[in-house]
């Protein structure tokens, strides 16, 4: 404080003299009033005084919304959606709430006149452009389809139709179940109808250009969505897919495939189809694609080569490498044992055991954690130092948990490499972000920690989950509901409500937002990893906020991802609601993985598809945990 200067005190005494004069004439006004006031009779007065009170009462619109019956509960819930928005313990306990998408607050629940709410919404559109990205990067991309795609402004499928889930209550009676059940449908229907008029037969469909893409030439998206139609109950979309398999599906083609793609897509599609359906057409194939990839074993090291022709039958690692993925290589047993179980041919589960044998004894792991490639020729890991939950080592780890579950819980080698990695996850990799403490599964380079995420990670709160339900440590599902919750933030933080493909976390004290995203990482390829999770917790704990979760992120899969002829598509920014800039491609695993995923989280029955009969493999194609001798 500096002392008061002559020019302060000046001032503080002109302004005095102003306000003096301002004074009397209120003081005037106010003895006038009172002077009429007292020259009307009692009758008068009385009426004015109760006119007066009823308007009063009038004009404030809680109490009136009270009167008309409009509200009748919790403000917060009852304008928002269905579904409150949850936030993590450490959130709701100490801390200003996490932001909502801008999307998805209402203007009609701020109080204030509507010149306020007008500032408010700019000032809060104006702090979205914080984020590292215009708008305009990518409006090029996709431009020619935007006509057709209906974006954001179009009808929020689920959200405002009379009658729809959205217009439920927030809990979830028996009723609303069967409505999300009924959304998760009607989108199956939507995008099936984008296939089959652009893409009937193709790899994928690319909704905007009403084309497709071609990966394999073997019409993965149809195969990938068998089992998911069969699920859904959809009896005539799935009779004309099998025709289709029936009639058109060869794989003999020359054309070289990704052994770990047409392993977790094809040969798991096809022999979960089988079970589902008990149709030896889909054995059939099973056999004939199993048996074409087999060649990809021929390695000096018996480490798959990555790329097979299943035409020619020969095999071969990428053009640049003799490496192979280690995610991938690991990531084949489930679907080749399976197949060895069906056709009583040892060869298959003996080339995928051999992998397993073989990585099991390796060298180069920290603490039970894999690097990322492993060399074809010399079998040994190359690239070390690198450690990851996400790309290229993801379902490694996933895998063993799940032959070990497949077989009936007897291979222990595959549960010691399993809980010795999550014992390795939890003290390498695992960090709290700031400021709100939510739990991430960061990389390690080099001994160094990257608060770096992949949405890949977020197979890992369901992985854990299945491992705690089937007797391993109970610490496993706290690790899991806590990752659940994280990944969750990663959908309902950004703006349009989904994830980006990857993220960054804050670790620094003063921090303010936990959650920041690169330029590079904005897109969203309808990936399936949250809802997978979201499904494994809400069969094990029970807990409603799941399925309103995964409530919210199908409503926004409707909202920015549509297609109004058909299909739904990637996008290439999550954080902006207004341009969110599709991508024009359809991938098989929407359909494959993310609505059925998706379907049973909101499915009641323990039978359809129960945890205890069967074992998803990494693409969610249901294969039976063999029955024990
Ligand atoms: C799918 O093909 C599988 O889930 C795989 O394990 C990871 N990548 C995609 C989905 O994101």
């Amino acid at each position: 404080m500096h002392p008061p200067s002559r020019q302060d005190y000046i001032s503080i005494n002109f302004a005095g003299q102003g306000s003096g004069s301002y004074n009397n004439s209120k003081q005037w006004r106010r003895q006038s009033c009172w002077r009429k006031w007292k020259q009307l009779s009692r009758l008068q007065r009385s009426l004015i005084l109760i006119l007066l009170f009823i308007c009063g009462i009038a004009s404030y619109p809680a109490v009136t919304e009270q009167l008309r019956g409009l509200t009748d509960g919790d403000p917060e819930t009852e304008s928002n959606s269905i579904f409150p928005h949850v936030l993590p313990e450490a959130v709701k306990q100490d801390q200003p709430p996490l932001p909502e998408p801008t999307s998805q607050r209402k203007l009609s629940n701020r109080r204030g006149p509507p010149v306020l709410q007008n500032r408010l919404q700019k000032k809060e559109n104006a702090s979205n452009t914080v984020v590292e990205d215009k708008a305009s990067d990518h409006k090029k991309e996709g431009e020619e389809g935007v006509i057709s795609w209906r974006g954001p402004e179009g009808p929020k499928d689920g959200e405002n139709k009379e009658g729809s889930p959205a217009n439920q209550k927030v809990q979830l009676s028996i009723q609303s179940v069967a409505n999300c059940r009924e959304a998760v449908q009607e989108a199956f229907r939507h995008a099936w109808k984008g296939y089959k008029d652009f893409a009937w037969g193709h790899d994928e469909l690319r909704p905007l250009s009403k084309s497709y893409s071609e990966w394999f030439g073997l019409g993965l998206t149809l195969i990938d969505s068998l089992d998911t139609m069969w699920i859904l109950g959809l009896k005539e979309e799935f009779e004309e897919a099998k025709t289709w398999v029936a009639a058109e599906l060869t794989f003999n083609k020359n054309v070289d495939v990704n052994l770990f793609e047409s392993t977790i897509r094809i040969l798991g599609g096809l022999l979960s189809t089988y079970h589902l359906t008990g149709d030896t057409l889909f054995l059939d194939k099973a056999k004939d694609i199993g048996s074409r990839l087999m060649p990809a074993f021929n390695t000096p090291s018996k480490i798959p080569y990555s790329d097979v022709n299943i035409g020619k039958g020969t095999a071969h690692p990428p053009r640049w490498t003799s490496d192979s993925t280690v995610a991938e290589v690991t990531s084949i047993q489930l679907e080749f044992r399976e197949l060895s179980r069906l056709t009583q041919e040892p060869q298959y589960q003996a080339a995928v055991a051999e992998v397993m044998k073989q990585v099991h004894k390796l060298d180069g792991k920290l603490d039970g954690l894999v690097p990322m490639f492993i060399n074809t020729n010399n079998g040994q890991f190359t690239h070390q130092g690198i450690y990851t939950l996400g790309a290229r080592a993801d379902s490694y780890y996933e895998y063993l948990l799940k032959q070990w579950i497949q077989g009936g819980k007897k291979e222990n080698e595959l549960l010691e490499d399993y809980l010795q990695a999550i014992e390795g996850v939890k003290n390498n990799l695992l960090q709290k972000s700031s400021p709100n403490g939510l739990t991430f599964v960061g990389e390690l380079s080099h001994g160094q920690l990257s608060p770096k995420m992949d949405h890949l990670v977020c197979f890992l709160p369901g992985t854990l989950a299945l491992g705690a339900h089937n007797g391993l440590p109970a610490d496993h599902m706290d690790l899991a509901k806590q990752l659940m919750e994280t990944c969750y933030q990663m959908y309902i933080q950004m703006e349009t409500g989904l994830s980006p493909e990857i993220v960054h976390f804050n670790m620094h004290q003063g921090s303010t937002r936990d959650i920041e995203v690169k330029l590079a990482d904005r897109h969203n390829l309808l990936r399936p990893e949250t809802v997978e999770s979201l499904f494994y917790l809400y069969r094990f704990t029970k807990d409603q906020k799941y399925r309103e979760w995964g409530w919210k992120i199908l409503q926004n899969f409707n909202k920015y991802t549509k297609v109004s002829s058909g299909g739904y598509t990637s996008i290439n920014n999550v954080r902006d609601p207004d341009y969110p800039s599709p991508r024009d491609k359809m991938e098989s695993f929407f359909l494959g993985e993310t609505l059925k995923y998706l379907y049973l989280l909101f499915s009641d029955d323990l039978n359809l598809i129960s945890l205890d009969q069967y074992v998803f493999n990494t693409e969610a194609h249901p294969l039976p945990i063999w029955p024990s001798n």
